[in-house]
């Protein structure tokens, strides 16, 4: 988190008068989904409503009122590992998943694996957060043209997204998220976890911010996020023609063990619009109990704008590597990106 959000979330948290509400799941496709709500008002009076009335007084006095929402999917088990072999649950999906909030904007979102307890759950004790996307499934994929937009993405490094002021991610009312997710377990015992999604959003009703559209950049292509990393240093590239005008407002990166940088550039313009740097092993939760490493944080980028994009214009994904002693199956090189569009 950037500094100078970090110090007002928590002047906003310190705001706020800690009213918690329970909200149980809805979701179909996940029941056990629970949903956590705190409100962190921007104005005083915002947390002195009363719950049951549609908005708080500043809403209703025609104000945006931020609130924090966890949502919580599970819980999973993940089997043992056996040997050299991992556990792992691989590729499922759930349907209508819990979203935090409906008609608002989502201002940002921090993913992360914990235990029942609510701890962190990392590699160090045995589960990784191998993948989680989630798609909206009404809408179209941007760069890939297919029915279900990835609207948001996690690996094992619990990137957090932060959308500056005036831009968000736009929920509708009717709309149904599905979530792919992939967990593994390292530890020879089974391991009961859940994924967890912090965050942060608004009433559209009041809210004057632009609607951002995830554009999803990858390496490998529209067939298959997957790809062989060789022995040494690689470079993997991809290039899309973009289909959408806009300014891009935020971008970060995914890579896996070995990953040292990925990168987008409109070769159009001839501007870098973000380059994600990957940190590894940066903390014991990310050193796993054989000693080996894992990706602990990317960088990311936001600018108003980080760069224009035109339709037609070039846009070039290229991820790095560098493998010593052995090659890497099954990597990935992605970045999304939200744009803004005109
Ligand atoms: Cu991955």
């Amino acid at each position: 988190m950037a500094p100078n959000r970090l110090v007002r979330r928590l002047a906003a948290l310190a705001a706020a008068v800690g009213l918690v509400i329970l909200v149980p799941a809805t979701a179909q496709g996940d029941p056990t989904a629970t949903a956590r709500t705190t409100r962190t008002a921007q104005a005083a009076q915002g947390t002195q409503s009363d719950p049951g009335a549609p908005g708080t007084a500043s809403e209703r006095q025609g104000a945006a009122v931020e609130r924090t929402t966890t949502v919580r999917y599970g819980a999973y088990t993940i089997p043992a590992s056996a040997g050299e072999e991992h556990g792992e649950i691989s590729n499922r999906i759930a349907l209508n998943v819990e979203k935090p909030c409906t008609n608002c904007f989502i201002t940002s979102v921090k993913p992360n694996l914990v235990y029942e307890d609510g701890s962190n759950a990392n590699v160090n004790t045995g589960p990784m957060l191998h993948h989680m996307v989630l798609f909206k499934g009404s809408a179209t994929d941007v760069t890939c043209s297919r029915p279900g937009q990835r609207i948001f993405a996690s690996g094992n490094e619990r990137v957090e997204s932060v959308f500056p002021d005036g831009y968000g991610i736009k929920v509708g009312s009717g709309e149904r998220w599905t979530m792919l997710y992939d967990l593994m377990n390292h530890a020879d015992t089974e391991k009961t976890v859940h994924i967890e999604l912090t965050f942060t959003h608004e009433s559209a009703l009041f809210s004057g911010r632009k609607a951002l559209t995830p554009l999803w950049m990858d390496a490998g292509g529209c067939r298959g996020s997957e790809f062989e990393a060789p022995e040494g240093v690689s470079e993997k590239s991809w290039t899309w023609t973009s289909t959408v005008s806009g300014e891009l407002i935020h971008m970060r990166g995914h890579l896996h063990h070995g990953g040292t940088a990925v990168k987008t550039e409109n070769l159009t313009t001839g501007r870098l619009l973000c380059e994600s740097v990957a940190e590894e092993g940066g903390t014991p939760e990310f050193i796993d109990l054989h000693g080996r490493t894992e990706i602990s944080d990317m960088s990311s980028c936001t600018g108003t704008p980080l760069g224009a994009i035109s339709r037609g214009d070039e846009l070039r994904i290229t991820s790095r590597y560098e493998l010593t002693g052995h090659s890497h199956h099954g990597v990935m090189g992605i970045m999304v990106g939200w744009i803004a569009r005109s």
